[in-house]
């Protein structure tokens, strides 16, 4: 049995030669954190903690009393473990940044989903947490806009914690993707998924098609592709979409299967956001060995310009993101200019 803790040690001593802690320490806390959301997700029909809040966050959408009990409890141990400067968070406006006598020796900058899919939250449904951690650019007691607003390929560990019929932790940090099932009745994450890899194709396509109408021609011939009756490709596939992020991609990254959320004309950047929902699972999809794309390109080579961008994702087995890639190219050319650049 190997838990969480000790992998990150031994994780950072086997690719970066030595370990000061820091980097573990900070990957420990959102570990910590997750456990108490873990703990709140699991009794919210018990404690009254179930509904919204009454409030909205900046994209407009109603925050769950769960958002911001997750917001909170994932900010106060980032806080509380000094190693973390700056948060980029769904559920707030602007850049939380940390008083300067912790920010000066941070080196971190996290962004974070606290709970996405909160929508599901009533009805029992998985949900999840998901984060991206860079390390700072600029050190010092002033966060730049060049600490927070970096691309992908900067990243240094982007994962999810997914509440389920059990509770997982999935991470990489560029060296593999491992997953840890958290025993209640011990309080640890102990390692389950070693080195897990995606399926370079599969048979699941995950897309909320009641939008069907308002989709790209090139995201309309991909699902219809998935439809069509040929053995030898084993369609047509199927179908699977819970509408919570983490659950959808998780179970296509062990099964094998392509998650769209697509743009539209009139929401040509889709749903989704960047920096705390995109970027992380890309960076998952592609140390297992998958794809991510925006339908044109990668989505670890967009340089964000804003905390809350969003994105079209393409994510999952390579050939069939590859495939979907070709419709738009084929089908929707001029729809890559509408995409935010
Ligand atoms: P959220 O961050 O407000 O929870 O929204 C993101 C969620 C994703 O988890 C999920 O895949 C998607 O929204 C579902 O959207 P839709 O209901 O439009 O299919
Ligand atoms: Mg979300």
């Amino acid at each position: 049995m190997k838990t969480l803790v000790e992998f990150i040690w031994e994780q950072q001593e086997q690719h970066v030669g030595y370990a000061t802690g820091e980097f573990s320490r900070l990957l420990n806390d959102i570990g910590i954190a997750a456990k108490i959301v873990n703990r709140d997700v699991n009794r919210a029909g018990l404690s009254g903690i179930l509904g919204s809040e009454g409030t909205v966050n900046v994209q407009g959408e109603s925050q769950k009393k769960l958002d911001v009990l997750a917001n909170n409890e994932f900010i106060k141990a980032l806080r509380n473990g000094k190693q973390c400067a700056a948060i980029i968070s769904e559920e707030n406006e602007d850049v939380v940044v940390f008083d300067e006598k912790t920010t000066e020796n941070a080196k971190y900058i996290v962004a974070i989903d606290p709970l996405d899919g909160s929508s599901n939250i009533e009805v029992n449904v998985p949900i999840g947490t998901i984060f991206a951690i860079y390390k700072r650019k600029s050190l010092g007691k002033i966060i730049t806009t060049e600490d927070v607003l970096q691309a992908g390929t900067e990243l240094v560990c982007g994962g999810y914690i997914i509440y389920g019929s059990s509770t997982m932790l999935v991470y990489t940090t560029g060296h593999g993707v491992n997953g840890f099932t958290y025993d209640p009745t011990c309080g640890l994450f102990i390692l389950s998924h070693e080195n897990i890899k995606i399926g370079e194709t599969g048979n699941i396509y995950s897309i909320n098609e009641a939008n069907y109408i308002y989709f790209a021609e090139g995201v309309k011939r991909y699902i219809k592709y998935c439809q069509e009756d040929d053995k030898a490709s084993n369609r047509p596939y199927t179908t699977r979409y819970i509408g919570s992020l983490v659950s959808d991609f998780h179970r296509n990254l062990l099964r094998g299967g392509i998650y769209i959320y697509p743009g539209t004309l009139k929401n040509p950047n889709g749903k989704l956001r960047l920096m705390y929902e995109c970027i992380p699972v890309a960076f998952l999809a592609e140390q297992a060995g998958g794809k991510a794309s925006d339908g044109y390109k990668r989505i670890l080579d967009i340089q964000p310009h804003h905390i809350h961008q969003r994105v079209p994702l393409f994510i999952g087995s390579k050939d069939m993101v590859d495939k979907a890639e070709e419709m738009m190219r084929i089908y929707s050319p001029g729809f890559a200019k509408l995409i935010e650049d």
